[in-house]
Protein backbone atom coordinates (compact mmCIF):
# COMPACT_ATOMS: atom_id res chain seq x y z
CA UNK A 1 0.00 0.00 0.00
CA UNK A 2 1.18 3.64 -0.91
CA UNK A 3 0.61 6.26 1.72
CA UNK A 4 1.22 9.77 1.38
CA UNK A 5 2.20 11.54 4.53
CA UNK A 6 3.80 15.15 5.21
CA UNK A 7 5.97 14.77 7.98
CA UNK A 8 9.53 14.99 9.51
CA UNK A 9 10.97 11.64 8.02
CA UNK A 10 12.54 10.78 11.40
CA UNK A 11 9.54 10.64 13.70
CA UNK A 12 7.87 7.88 11.51
CA UNK A 13 7.97 4.28 13.14
CA UNK A 14 8.36 2.16 9.73
CA UNK A 15 11.36 -0.41 9.77
CA UNK A 16 13.76 1.10 7.19
CA UNK A 17 13.64 5.08 6.18
CA UNK A 18 15.47 6.07 3.27
CA UNK A 19 18.20 9.10 3.34
CA UNK A 20 18.71 11.37 1.06
CA UNK A 21 22.70 11.25 1.29
CA UNK A 22 25.88 12.26 -0.55
CA UNK A 23 28.53 10.44 -1.49
CA UNK A 24 30.54 10.42 1.67
CA UNK A 25 27.91 8.92 3.57
CA UNK A 26 29.10 10.88 6.81
CA UNK A 27 25.95 13.80 6.96
CA UNK A 28 25.27 17.15 5.31
CA UNK A 29 22.08 18.97 5.15
CA UNK A 30 18.16 18.84 4.62
CA UNK A 31 17.06 15.58 5.56
CA UNK A 32 20.25 14.17 5.45
CA UNK A 33 21.27 16.28 8.09
CA UNK A 34 17.90 16.31 10.02
CA UNK A 35 18.28 11.79 10.03
CA UNK A 36 22.27 12.01 11.89
CA UNK A 37 20.85 14.77 14.23
CA UNK A 38 18.06 11.96 15.26
CA UNK A 39 20.03 9.09 14.86
CA UNK A 40 23.36 9.89 16.65
CA UNK A 41 27.17 10.29 16.15
CA UNK A 42 27.08 6.06 15.79
CA UNK A 43 25.70 6.67 12.31
CA UNK A 44 28.43 8.68 11.04
CA UNK A 45 30.64 6.26 12.85
CA UNK A 46 29.24 3.18 10.99
CA UNK A 47 28.79 4.95 7.63
CA UNK A 48 32.55 5.50 7.81
CA UNK A 49 33.18 2.16 7.65
CA UNK A 50 30.80 1.71 4.32
CA UNK A 51 33.74 3.72 2.05
CA UNK A 52 30.99 5.72 0.51
CA UNK A 53 28.18 5.12 -2.18
CA UNK A 54 27.97 6.11 -5.84
CA UNK A 55 24.98 7.83 -7.15
CA UNK A 56 22.44 5.75 -8.12
CA UNK A 57 23.40 3.38 -5.29
CA UNK A 58 22.28 2.40 -1.73
CA UNK A 59 24.11 1.41 1.54
CA UNK A 60 22.06 0.13 4.62
CA UNK A 61 22.93 1.11 8.27
CA UNK A 62 21.05 0.34 11.72
CA UNK A 63 19.00 3.12 12.75
CA UNK A 64 20.54 3.96 15.94
CA UNK A 65 18.64 6.55 17.57
CA UNK A 66 15.44 6.69 15.10
CA UNK A 67 12.28 5.43 15.46
CA UNK A 68 13.40 3.38 12.34
CA UNK A 69 15.30 0.33 12.70
CA UNK A 70 17.44 0.73 9.59
CA UNK A 71 18.18 4.10 7.45
CA UNK A 72 18.86 3.14 4.12
CA UNK A 73 21.21 5.60 2.53
CA UNK A 74 20.72 6.37 -1.29
CA UNK A 75 22.51 9.18 -3.64
CA UNK A 76 20.37 10.96 -5.65
CA UNK A 77 21.83 12.86 -9.19
CA UNK A 78 22.34 16.61 -9.19
CA UNK A 79 20.00 18.18 -11.46
CA UNK A 80 21.99 19.34 -14.61
CA UNK A 81 19.40 20.17 -17.02
CA UNK A 82 17.92 16.61 -17.68
CA UNK A 83 20.09 15.35 -20.53
CA UNK A 84 22.61 13.45 -18.25
CA UNK A 85 20.93 10.19 -17.22
CA UNK A 86 19.09 12.27 -13.95
CA UNK A 87 16.11 9.87 -14.21
CA UNK A 88 17.55 6.88 -14.79
CA UNK A 89 19.98 7.44 -12.08
CA UNK A 90 17.22 8.46 -10.09
CA UNK A 91 15.22 5.62 -10.99
CA UNK A 92 18.33 3.32 -9.37
CA UNK A 93 18.31 5.26 -6.25
CA UNK A 94 14.55 3.90 -5.16
CA UNK A 95 14.96 0.17 -7.13
CA UNK A 96 18.72 0.10 -5.30
CA UNK A 97 16.78 1.17 -1.89
CA UNK A 98 14.12 -1.25 -2.45
CA UNK A 99 16.34 -4.32 -3.27
CA UNK A 100 18.24 -3.31 -0.21
CA UNK A 101 14.82 -3.41 1.78
CA UNK A 102 13.43 -6.63 0.53
CA UNK A 103 16.96 -8.56 0.73
CA UNK A 104 16.95 -7.14 4.69
CA UNK A 105 12.93 -8.52 5.15
CA UNK A 106 12.10 -4.82 5.66
CA UNK A 107 7.87 -4.84 5.78
CA UNK A 108 7.30 -0.75 5.76
CA UNK A 109 9.54 1.73 4.29
CA UNK A 110 9.89 5.31 4.02
CA UNK A 111 11.30 7.73 1.36
CA UNK A 112 11.80 11.32 1.17
CA UNK A 113 11.57 13.54 -1.91
CA UNK A 114 15.39 12.31 -3.40
CA UNK A 115 16.89 15.21 -5.35
CA UNK A 116 14.42 17.28 -5.13
CA UNK A 117 16.23 19.79 -2.38
CA UNK A 118 19.70 21.06 -2.63
CA UNK A 119 20.24 18.70 -5.64
CA UNK A 120 17.58 20.42 -7.62
CA UNK A 121 15.74 17.81 -9.49
CA UNK A 122 12.50 19.88 -10.24
CA UNK A 123 9.37 17.85 -7.86
CA UNK A 124 7.01 17.16 -10.15
CA UNK A 125 9.36 15.13 -12.46
CA UNK A 126 10.81 13.59 -9.36
CA UNK A 127 8.22 12.22 -7.86
CA UNK A 128 6.95 10.53 -11.84
CA UNK A 129 9.89 8.36 -11.05
CA UNK A 130 9.32 8.18 -7.46
CA UNK A 131 5.57 6.86 -8.52
CA UNK A 132 6.62 4.51 -10.95
CA UNK A 133 8.81 2.70 -8.27
CA UNK A 134 6.34 2.62 -5.27
CA UNK A 135 3.73 1.29 -7.89
CA UNK A 136 6.35 -1.24 -9.05
CA UNK A 137 7.20 -2.68 -5.51
CA UNK A 138 4.06 -1.66 -3.23
CA UNK A 139 2.97 -5.38 -3.56
CA UNK A 140 6.02 -6.81 -1.79
CA UNK A 141 5.55 -4.54 1.26
CA UNK A 142 3.27 -3.85 4.06
CA UNK A 143 3.98 -0.04 3.79
CA UNK A 144 5.48 2.08 1.09
CA UNK A 145 5.04 5.64 2.54
CA UNK A 146 6.08 8.72 0.29
CA UNK A 147 7.31 11.44 2.93
CA UNK A 148 7.03 14.85 2.50
CA UNK A 149 7.84 17.84 3.90
CA UNK A 150 5.65 20.05 2.73
CA UNK A 151 1.87 20.14 1.86
CA UNK A 152 2.12 21.04 -1.89
CA UNK A 153 4.42 17.93 -2.05
CA UNK A 154 1.96 15.89 -0.88
CA UNK A 155 -0.60 17.31 -3.22
CA UNK A 156 1.75 16.43 -6.49
CA UNK A 157 1.85 13.09 -5.45
CA UNK A 158 -2.03 12.57 -4.78
CA UNK A 159 -2.29 14.09 -8.27
CA UNK A 160 0.12 11.25 -9.60
CA UNK A 161 -1.47 8.31 -7.30
CA UNK A 162 -5.07 9.33 -8.54
CA UNK A 163 -3.97 9.48 -12.43
N1 LIG B 1 11.79 14.82 6.46
C1 LIG B 1 11.32 14.60 5.21
N2 LIG B 1 11.70 15.30 4.12
C2 LIG B 1 12.61 16.27 4.31
C3 LIG B 1 13.18 16.57 5.57
C4 LIG B 1 12.73 15.79 6.68
N3 LIG B 1 13.18 16.00 7.92
N4 LIG B 1 14.06 17.59 5.42
C5 LIG B 1 14.06 17.93 4.11
N5 LIG B 1 13.18 17.14 3.45
P1 LIG B 1 17.46 17.41 0.41
P2 LIG B 1 18.71 16.24 -2.00
C6 LIG B 1 12.85 17.12 2.02
O1 LIG B 1 18.04 18.74 0.12
O2 LIG B 1 18.04 17.24 -2.87
C7 LIG B 1 22.23 17.08 1.71
O3 LIG B 1 23.11 18.06 2.17
C8 LIG B 1 13.12 18.36 1.20
O4 LIG B 1 12.05 19.29 1.35
O5 LIG B 1 17.48 16.91 1.81
O6 LIG B 1 18.70 14.80 -2.42
C9 LIG B 1 22.93 15.77 1.40
O7 LIG B 1 24.04 15.54 2.25
C10 LIG B 1 13.20 17.79 -0.20
O8 LIG B 1 11.89 17.62 -0.74
O9 LIG B 1 18.18 16.23 -0.48
C11 LIG B 1 23.35 15.96 -0.02
O10 LIG B 1 24.56 16.69 -0.10
C12 LIG B 1 13.79 16.41 0.02
O11 LIG B 1 13.70 16.15 1.42
C13 LIG B 1 22.23 16.77 -0.61
O12 LIG B 1 21.68 17.50 0.47
C14 LIG B 1 15.22 16.26 -0.43
O13 LIG B 1 15.96 17.43 -0.13
C15 LIG B 1 21.16 15.91 -1.21
O14 LIG B 1 20.22 16.72 -1.85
Amino acid sequence: MIEIRVADITTLSVDAIVNAANSSLLGGGGVDGAIHRVAGPELKQYNATLGGCPTGEARISPGFGLPAAWVISTVGPVWRGGQHGEADLLAACYRNSFALALENHIASIAFPAISTGVYGYPKRAAAEVAMRAFQAYQSRFDRVVACCFSESDAEIYRTLLND
